[in-house]
């Protein structure tokens, strides 16, 4: 190694590697609002890693340019590359910023929400600068052992400063203390309804009038049901009933209760003693076919979310929490529980459970414009 070995790889693989870090960040990102589980704890892991290591990169390439940028000098290429710069800044700040316990009050969104919206700006930005000014780096370069041994450096001091960033938030005993693997911090637990509520995009529907309001259960089954408020075990007290399904014999659909964490990927996360019914029950009444494999929920207002059958029979039909009725808000008078999945997934005021074969791509649509018609 020569004795002036500079930490600082050439311009090129600054740029590249950027690139990929913007990749990866934008990978993990996404998937991470999606992983409800501990075992996909990694995937937030690979995300703070890898931002860290972009702060590093960022603070090479601005050094590198910033002399480019005058008020004079300003086209719209230029212009566009500031830009980049600004939101890139901005999206990592907002992302330590988070995970140090800050906090911002946007309305119905918070910090989490704006570093997930500025992250998702960065690759559109990102595209335009790269087609103005794309270069591929040498393959000598890339594959020079000084520049591996500066990768390995900075993804070393992005998983350190990973590590530490948890030991000084314990020890500075900041709001950023208590997230979970998520990110997610809590609010309301075990309080009934007395929890945040949230809709993800623009779902706020009327109250849901009960007495009109009927629970269906549809598609591939052998028989359809279709049950009141009065039909379900939902009362203080009342322990089963029974649902009545044409000429088959009526079956019998008991409370049910279940613990379970919600985990909104707006960042916050609150725990509750769920009552309602199990999903398996109601299936059971219903009897799916044999090639069912999917199972739909779908709310008064279009919302929906699907569960692999198997996963589905164990989720909550939750009319109750703590033991107190579901709030309108919470998604009275039924919502889904969907244990280790993340928020969003848990449907408020559910009205249809729709068994099917394939799951409906329509509804990976259905979670962003639900609502948004009014
Ligand atoms: N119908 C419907 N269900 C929904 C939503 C929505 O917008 N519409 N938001 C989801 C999101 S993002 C979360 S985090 C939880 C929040 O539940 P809460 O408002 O009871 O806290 O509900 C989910 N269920
Ligand atoms: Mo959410």
């Amino acid at each position: 190694m020569a004795p002036e070995f500079d930490l600082e790889p050439p311009p090129r693989v600054v740029d590249g590697s950027l690139l990929v870090a913007v990749v990866v960040l934008l990978a993990t990102g996404i998937t991470s609002l999606v992983s409800g589980r501990p075992s996909g704890g990694w995937v937030f892991d690979v995300h703070a890693v890898a931002g860290l290591a972009t702060v590093v990169l960022l603070a090479w390439k601005l050094r590198r340019v910033r002399h480019r940028i005058s008020p004079g000098a300003l086209d719209a290429t230029r212009a566009m590359s500031v830009l980049l710069g600004v939101v890139t800044t901005g999206a990592l700040a907002t992302g330590v910023w988070w995970v140090f316990g800050g906090r911002l009050d946007l309305g119905p969104w918070g910090l989490l929400n704006l570093h997930i919206g500025l992250g998702l700006v960065v690759p559109v930005l990102l595209a335009v600068h790269l087609r103005q000014r794309f270069a591929l780096p040498r393959r000598e370069t890339v594959a020079d052992r000084r520049n591996a041994l500066r990768y390995g450096a900075v993804l070393g001091a992005g998983a350190l400063a990973w590590r530490a960033q948890e030991t000084t938030s314990r020890v500075l005993d900041t709001a950023g203390a208590d997230r979970r693997f998520t990110g997610s911090r809590e609010d309301g637990s075990d309080a009934g309804n007395d929890f945040p509520v949230t809709s993800w995009v623009a779902d706020d529907p009327d109250p849901v009038d009960v007495d009109a309001w009927t629970l269906d259960v549809t598609g591939h089954v052998d028989t359809s049901l279709s049950l009141s408020a009065a039909a379900l075990p939902v009362g203080e007290g009342e322990s089963e009933t029974a649902i009545s399904r044409g000429d088959r014999d009526p079956a019998s659909v008991e409370a049910a209760g279940k613990r379970a964490l919600l985990d909104c990927t707006s960042g916050w996360y609150s725990e509750h003693d769920w009552g309602g019914i199990r999903v398996g029950d109601l299936l059971d009444a219903a009897a799916p076919d044999e090639d069912a494999a999917w199972v739909q929920f779908q709310s008064v207002t279009g919302y929906r979310w699907s569960l692999p059958l198997g996963e589905a029979r164990d989720a909550l039909l939750a009319t109750r929490v703590d033991g107190d009725p579901l709030s309108h808000g919470h998604g009275a008078p039924m919502r889904l529980v969907a244990p280790g999945r993340r928020g969003f997934q848990w449907v408020k005021w559910v009205e249809e459970v729709r068994v099917t074969r394939r799951r409906g791509l329509g509804e990976l649509v259905a979670v962003f414009v639900s609502g948004l018609d009014g």
